[in-house]
């Protein structure tokens, strides 16, 4: 999608946000600021390529603008642009300054964010250097600055040159791994430099090292003080049986003075007022707004309302200098509960809100772009509307990223998507230099004031598979080297990072790793023997070979916070970055774009146990098919295994169960290439998407083969809530619309927060009880309904008894649609008419945004209808001419 259909895109998803203004203003306060960005100039090291470039921005997006290369992302070019990350490049600028703003006492130049290691310079003299992208970075300029022509220049180092560097300057022991794996055609030493580690390129994602200055630059010039940020921290008072909010300012003062603070929250008539005194220097200054009344809670989406209030904080000093800022503040308790649970050995590991235990239900985010200056608000919103419409309250920040922009975190304090916030540190060791150290230390500081005002992040991260690196030795270190790399992790992740995590910030967990043993991990010395432990903790699993429909390979985990499977994006996602001969599942493209080994083979092969193959003769029909085939693979595979963890919270099987959450790998993508997400670069819907909004449910019925029985199991996420319920069973055969047979369970009362069995049949009596059924020839259909007025109360769902490729009597469903206007704004009716029951029913509709109400959907009957909301502007003609429809059958 362009810009323009990214806007229009959110728009129809949710309407016009309502965003707070502080939410997008910067956070200095108290100084005049003249900000600095907009067109700067852009030179590489031998001055041979020269143009103008947007600031905040990175060398790519400012080449591609100018004209100077084409899309980065089209079919070869990251390898064809190489040379651009191997470079040193110049940002220079030049600007005026008033005669006030240099006659105030001090001045600052404030980088919000520097891709990544860079000497500035202003008016010829060095003020500074920066070696982390995530960190801000604050230089005294006072008395260097002129009434005009004043020069700002910015040298960038290439960043694989100075990973390279660091890693061999630090000769005394490895840090591991060296390279990326040839399949991710990356670079190497990422681990050496504080920037998002894909960057360099990872198992779905290009290797683009990007070098900018990636957020904004601006003057603030002041007299006394000015605030650096400030955080709100709402804290419950269980003694008293009340909240308070406790709001910390972070000070630059430069002339000792005296003041006020008030702070205020006028929607509950809650307000205090503070001295202020204040001594040069930087510094800290805390105070507490005890609240008068009882507020409304803040619960994840799924579980209640989002109430956000509005915080105001006024600073009033002597000489007459002022600061005002405002924020929504929201009123929740979160803890991590790792304790014995009967009858299995272990600890449990699940998340408490606001006292009542919740199941976190969603997937992993990725970075949004390889050029994070080129992602937008529009952008972001889409992706977590798209998750909330699939029924997620949560998603992992995945610790090889970035930590997201504010609008990011604001966006999910509105929508309820609880975040599980990673640091940037994954599938690596790292040095533990003293200049590493102490960035990293900066960098973690930073970041927990910025995001721990943010009700919806519940549980700070130390990094992505660090432990299990070590725990299960993915870099071959000897046995006596073992213990020198754990004492780097210890001093790194606890020593460091958690203890500045548990100074900042009292008011939520904090992990060292993920997955971990949690507490387990910590007793055997942070790195356990087994962090993929089922009995603690979280878990990673993926498994590619062996056959997703048999449940019982799953590890029974406590939390599954990773598991997952690829598949390839839509053709009209990939047809805007290759041409027709690359659409074949052999091409030199198709290899190119697969980062993870064998990853093209390992979605055939899945997907060859149950289906047949797309065996078309016309190349580009048997490509797309081949897409669709992957996609049905990967949606029927996270279905399996989801439906198996959330059945999996009430049970205890042979010691282990109590399953509390599960995020899967992954909604997004970097790039239109294979990968584990559910949603496609340009924010199109893959099946799994569609599919998760089902399995998320809040009342979810599924249905399981155990030991020759067929099972349907309810599971509630309600807290509260207990459900009288039967379950409705029907026998399809694949040759006809009538049900063979129909059954129902007795009514069973499903357990608030559980989940309960509440159907058991043998699979051979229901068979030969019903008509002429075999395990081929009949799918088994169900959902939970009422007991009064026979409601339904879950998704529709179903069972097959094997797998679709041996399917009797399903044949070729000659589906043929009609679109209508609904006459609601940009909403159509798809009315889908077939000959023949039909499975996997796919709608696409090209390069039209947009997402239906249910896709890859089992057509039991001659007729259905499904809805189209467009995310631009369309019509029921442009639908018609673009709707391709394909099922199962339609491909072989
Ligand atoms: C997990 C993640 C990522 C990776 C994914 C798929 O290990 O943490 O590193 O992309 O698996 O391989």
């Amino acid at each position: 999608m362009n810009l323009a259909a990214w806007s229009f895109a959110r728009f129809c998803l949710l309407g016009v946000p309502f965003l707070h203004a502080s939410e997008v203003k910067g956070p200095s306060l108290g100084a005049d600021t003249v900000s600095l960005n907009g067109k700067w100039h852009l030179m590489n090291a031998n001055s041979s390529v020269s143009l103008s470039a947007e600031v905040p921005g990175c060398v790519h997006t400012a080449l591609r603008r100018q004209g100077f290369i084409s899309d980065p992302y089209y079919r070869f070019n990251d390898l064809a642009y190489r040379w651009i990350s191997l470079d040193n490049w110049t940002y220079s600028t030049s600007f005026s300054v008033s005669t006030h703003v240099r006659g105030k006492g001090k001045a600052v130049l404030v980088f919000e964010g520097v891709d990544t290691v860079s000497t500035i310079s202003l008016n010829g003299v060095t003020i500074g250097k920066t070696d982390n992208m995530f960190r801000r970075y604050d230089f005294d300029v006072t008395g260097l600055l002129k009434d005009e022509e004043n020069v700002l220049q910015v040298w960038i180092m290439s960043a694989v040159r100075y990973a390279f560097q660091r890693s061999q300057a630090h000769a005394e022991y490895r840090v591991p791994p060296d390279c990326p794996p040839p399949v991710q055609k990356g670079e190497c030493h990422v681990n050496f430099i504080r920037k998002a580690q894909s960057s360099f390129s990872w198992d779905w994602g290009p290797s683009f090292p990007t070098l900018g200055i990636w957020k904004g630059v601006r003057l603030e010039a002041f007299n006394t003080s000015r605030v650096l940020s400030y955080t709100t921290s709402p804290k419950y008072d269980s003694e008293h049986s009340s909240w308070n909010v406790e709001v910390e300012l972070f000070l630059d003062v430069f002339v000792a003075s005296k003041g006020l603070v008030h702070l205020s929250i006028p929607s509950l008539q809650s307000e205090a007022e503070f001295q202020l005194s204040l001594t040069p220097g930087q510094c800290k200054k805390s105070f507490v707004l005890q609240l008068n009344q009882s507020v409304s809670l803040w619960w994840p989406f799924g579980h209640g309302e989002q109430f956000l209030y509005n915080l105001t904080v006024d600073v009033n000093l002597e000489g007459g200098e002022t600061f005002n800022a405002d924020r929504m503040v929201a009123f929740r308790t979160v803890e991590l509960v790792q304790e014995p649970i009967p009858s299995s050995p272990g600890l449990s590991f699940y998340f408490r809100i606001n006292g009542k235990p919740v199941f976190l239900k969603g997937s992993n985010w990725i970075p949004v772009h390889a050029f994070q200056d080129q992602v937008t608000t529009d952008m972001i919103t889409v992706l977590l509307r798209s998750a909330q419409k699939a029924n997620m309250n949560a998603l992992r920040v995945w610790g090889g990223g970035v930590y997201e922009q504010d609008i990011f975190y604001s966006l999910c304090d509105m929508y309820g998507i609880m975040i599980w916030q990673d640091f940037m540190f994954a599938c690596a060791l790292y040095p533990i230099e003293k200049d590493f150290i102490q960035t990293v230390r900066e960098e973690i500081i930073q970041q927990v004031r910025r995001l721990k005002s943010h009700p919806s992040v519940v549980i700070w991260s130390g990094n992505n598979e660090n432990e299990a690196a070590i725990a299960t030795d993915w870099f071959n270190i000897s046995a006596a080297a073992r213990p020198a790399y754990v004492k780097d992790y210890v001093n790194l992740y606890v020593e460091n990072i958690r203890e500045i995590v548990l100074q900042e910030d009292s008011t939520r967990p904090f992990l060292v790793s993920s997955p971990t043993n949690g507490v387990e991990s910590e007793k055997e010395g942070w790195v356990a023997k087994d962090p993929y432990d089922p009995h603690y903790g979280d878990t990673h699993y993926y498994s590619y070979y062996k056959d997703c429909w048999d449940w019982t390979t799953f590890p029974r985990t406590r939390f599954a916070s990773e598991y997952g499977f690829q598949s390839w994006p839509s053709l009209s996602t990939l047809s805007k970055v290759s041409v027709s001969s690359d659409w074949d599942f052999s091409s030199n493209f198709s290899a190119h774009r697969q980062h993870h080994e064998d990853g093209n083979q390992q979605m055939l092969k899945q997907a060859e146990l149950h289906y047949i193959l797309p065996n078309s003769t016309d190349p580009v029909k048997r490509y797309r098919d081949t897409i669709y085939i992957t996609q049905v693979m990967q949606a029927q595979c996270v279905k399996i295994q989801t439906e198996f963890y959330r059945r999996s919270r009430s049970d205890i099987v042979e010691g282990k169960g109590h399953t509390m959450g599960t995020l899967y790998w992954q909604l997004n993508d970097i790039w239109q290439g294979p990968s584990w997400s559910s949603v496609e670069f340009g924010g199109k819907w893959k099946m799994l998407h569609y599919w998760a909004s089902d399995f998320y449910a809040p009342i979810l019925s599924t249905g399981v083969e155990d030991k020759g029985d067929l099972l349907i199991y309810a599971v509630s996420d309600s807290p509260s809530e207990k459900h009288n319920v039967k379950a409705k069973v029907k026998l399809h055969s694949w040759s006809s619309f009538n049900a063979v047979c129909s059954l129902e369970s007795n009514v069973t009362t499903i357990k608030a927060g559980g989940s309960t069995l509440v159907f058991q049949h043998s699979i051979y009596a229901l068979l030969t009880q019903c008509g002429n059924c075999t395990r081929r020839s009949c799918v088994v259909a169900f959902h939970l309904s009422t007991t009064e007025g026979e409601k339904t109360l879950s998704p529709d769902n179903h069972i097959f008894l094997s797998s679709p490729r041996h399917a009797e009597g399903l044949q070729k469903p000659n589906i043929t649609f009609t679109v209508k206007d609904t006459g609601i704004v940009q909403n159509f009716f798809v009315t889908l008419y077939c000959s023949f029951p039909a499975v996997y029913v796919w709608l696409d509709v090209d390069n039209i945004p947009g997402h239906f109400d249910v896709n890859g959907f089992l057509m039991l009957s001659k007729k259905s209808t499904v809805i189209f909301g467009a995310w631009s502007p369309t019509t029921a003609e442009e639908i018609t001419a673009n709707l391709q429809i394909t099922s199962l059958r339609d491909v072989y």
